[in-house]
């Protein structure tokens, strides 16, 4: 490939998305991988230089910073995919490729991140009750990805895409952060599947492996 590219993430952040874009495509070595402390803003100021809003993913690629996971993984995808992780313009299901790509951040990452805040991370400042609430509406807004796969095994034009990790990443940090039992049965056998793949797993491991390197332990727990 011979291209820089540079990725800041924290672990089993967005920036699993990517990771786990970046297994499946097989470009694991194209790419520094710099794992960061949790969150970056609190434990690793220095951060702000690459990217002054301190969140991750980031990825410096082109000379071009890009902090939206799932730009990043539609990028990547559309770039080194060769086809096979997107739905390019004019195949079928290219509409619904683009909602369930967008919908894994706009609208199910989004209301779990509130949810993180005010329930978890910062209970005591008396919000728990709204943060409750966020996780609620998550809650709800699985229906749409759950009528979705009443009939499917992955999301979109009958195969395994990014859509599938993004909105796929969303349920993992449901389940990690205490959502889980909002999963229908369905879409946790659908998660249940996703996580199988070598894929996945390349993904964590190249995580947990440059994180160990880069000396970051438990600080990285959500
Ligand atoms: N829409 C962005 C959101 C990025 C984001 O907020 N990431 C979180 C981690 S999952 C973060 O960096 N939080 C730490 C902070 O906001 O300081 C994306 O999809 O990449």
């Amino acid at each position: 490939m011979g291209e820089y590219m540079r990725l800041y993430s924290c672990a089993a952040s967005r920036g699993l998305r990517v990771t786990w874009t970046l297994a499946e495509l097989g470009m694991c070595d194209a790419v520094d991988l710099v794992m960061l402390p949790f969150p970056p803003r609190a434990h690793d100021k220095s951060y702000f230089a690459v990217n002054p809003l301190g969140t991750v993913p980031a990825l410096e690629a082109e000379g071009v910073l890009m902090t939206e996971s799932s730009a990043i993984c539609q990028w990547l995808a559309e770039k080194y995919g060769a086809g096979t992780l997107h739905v390019a313009v004019g195949e079928a299901d290219r509409a619904a490729f683009l909602d369930f790509l967008h919908h894994a951040d706009a609208t199910l990452t989004f209301p779990q991140t509130v949810y993180m805040r005010f329930a978890l991370f910062e209970r005591d400042r008396g919000l728990a009750a709204a943060g409750e609430a966020y996780g609620e509406w998550f809650a709800k807004r699985l229906q749409k990805i759950d009528a979705r796969l009443a009939d499917r095994d992955y999301l979109c034009a009958g195969r395994f895409t990014i859509a599938d990790i993004a909105v796929g990443y969303a349920l993992y940090l449901a389940r990690r952060v205490g959502l889980g039992e909002h999963l229908s049965p369905r879409l946790g056998a659908w998660m249940d599947n996703l996580m199988a793949r070598p894929g996945f797993t390349a993904a964590m491991a190249w995580e947990d492996s440059a994180a160990k390197g880069a000396g970051i332990g438990d600080l990285t727990s959500f």
